[in-house]
């Protein structure tokens, strides 16, 4: 792994190990099921699509039906994704953590969980049925668990303008060690995104996984692939995802980049457009949720309203900042020219876009140097923060 010190970032955080016990799956049914054991599932009706057996339709279950995608059991008496109770089949030998039977996952009943039981949670999505009980997430925290971020070059906008927001997952210091898949919620601005629904095609929100990165076929052989599912619903300012490992591809470990959302403006913008991350749950490869998921929140305004960016500080000119030796085979000085300016902090970037951890100044400074030559040869971004502005700079690490 990374075991090469990094005296000058921010010392790792210790990471939070202690075992957060998953409390999802919380309906009177399924504490029945386990406490009566699995015969219980003859008395159960299953809600085609609703997988977690919760009374609500939603990304939850696309994770769920990912972990449980390509087994086979007994199929249900009538095989039908009408969203109606459906009479159980026989339970199945797999279980999901905690005892719910992967019976629920064969949303149409046939026997065979795959891409058509999908198409299932789709027909079905947003569906309610008894009292809903809600899925469970556990907010993360920024600096100490991993955070499912998002970011973009420029937070200025136009009307009409296409812009993309980059999703990335875990930092250098808060890596990922096991993953299977994530559900979480974009919420976003009705107001100023087009809708997904709009006629034409011209699609409001959409997403696409990143390729290749670490989740995603990450020696470019076309392998260990992950998938993607988005529901978009305009009514509720929501867009429903589930990230999740293709069927055989085992766990994936590390950090960065997985995926991007394209987002087409309306052609009258009000005010900030902001979007969020939000309602994260991440399991791991045994489908339990050890980890905590920060949220993030991403701002775009027009230039004209760019004081409503309240974090964002205004771009420098490049000459208000020299890096020096560029390009450097050791140390590598930042170097502010205004006297009266501090660096606050100092984001490195790979040229891959990776975001590789934050160069921590010690204290509000107008010069830090740091060791690029401990990072492969190649080109690097230097995002740097100061209290007039921010500002990308380019450093070459010489082979
Ligand atoms: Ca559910
Ligand atoms: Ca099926």
């Amino acid at each position: 792994m990374h075991a090469s010190p990094r005296p000058i970032f921010v010392p790792e955080t210790q990471k939070n190990r202690s075992l957060k016990v998953w409390k999802a799956k919380t309906t009177a049914a399924i504490l029945a099921g386990i406490l009566m054991g699995v015969t219980s599932l003859k008395a159960q009706q299953v809600w085609p699509g609703d997988v977690n057996n919760n009374g609500i339709v939603n990304n939850v279950d696309v994770l769920f039906w990912a972990f449980a995608e390509g087994t086979q059991g007994p199929s249900r008496p009538s095989t039908s994704g009408d969203w109606a109770p459906q009479d159980p089949s026989e339970p199945w030998p797999e279980t999901f953590p905690g005892g719910l039977n992967f019976a629920f996952a064969d949303c149409d009943g046939n026997g065979n969980i795959n891409s058509a039981d999908l198409n299932v949670i789709r027909d079905n999505f947003w569906q309610t049925q008894g009292v809903v009980s809600l899925d469970e997430f556990l907010a993360g925290t920024v600096g100490q668990d991993p955070q499912l971020l998002l970011d973009t070059d420029d937070q200025i906008t136009a009307p009409g303008a296409d812009e993309s927001a980059r999703l990335s997952l875990g930092s250098e210091q808060i890596q990922i060690d096991s993953f299977f898949g994530i559900a979480f919620t974009l919420k976003f601005d009705t107001l100023n995104i087009r809708p997904t629904t709009n006629m034409g095609g011209n699609a409001g929100i959409q997403l696409d996984l990143d390729n290749p990165t670490w989740i995603n076929d990450p020696m470019g052989m076309g392998t260990n692939r992950s998938e993607v599912f988005m529901e978009v619903l305009d009514d509720y300012a929501v867009a429903q995802v589930a990230i999740y490992r293709a069927p055989n591809a085992g766990a994936a470990s590390g950090f960065g980049r997985i995926a991007t959302f394209s987002i087409v403006m309306e052609d009258i913008i009000v005010g900030r457009i902001d979007l969020d991350t939000d309602s994260i749950r991440m399991v791991n490869n045994e489908f339990l949720s050890e980890v905590s998921v920060a949220p993030s929140r991403l701002s775009f305004a027009t230039a004209e309203d760019s004081l409503l960016l309240k974090d964002r500080a205004p771009f420098l000119p490049d000459e208000a900042v020299k890096l020096y030796p560029n390009p450097a085979d050791g140390w590598l000085t930042v170097e502010l020219a205004d006297t009266d300016n501090e660096i606050q902090a100092v984001d490195l970037y790979n040229a891959q876009g990776t975001y590789l951890g934050r160069l921590n100044a010690p204290r509000p400074a107008t010069a830090i140097r740091f060791n690029l030559g401990k990072y492969p040869k190649g080109l690097y971004f230097l995002k740097i923060k100061t209290k007039k502005g921010t500002l990308t700079k380019t450093a070459a690490r010489m082979p």
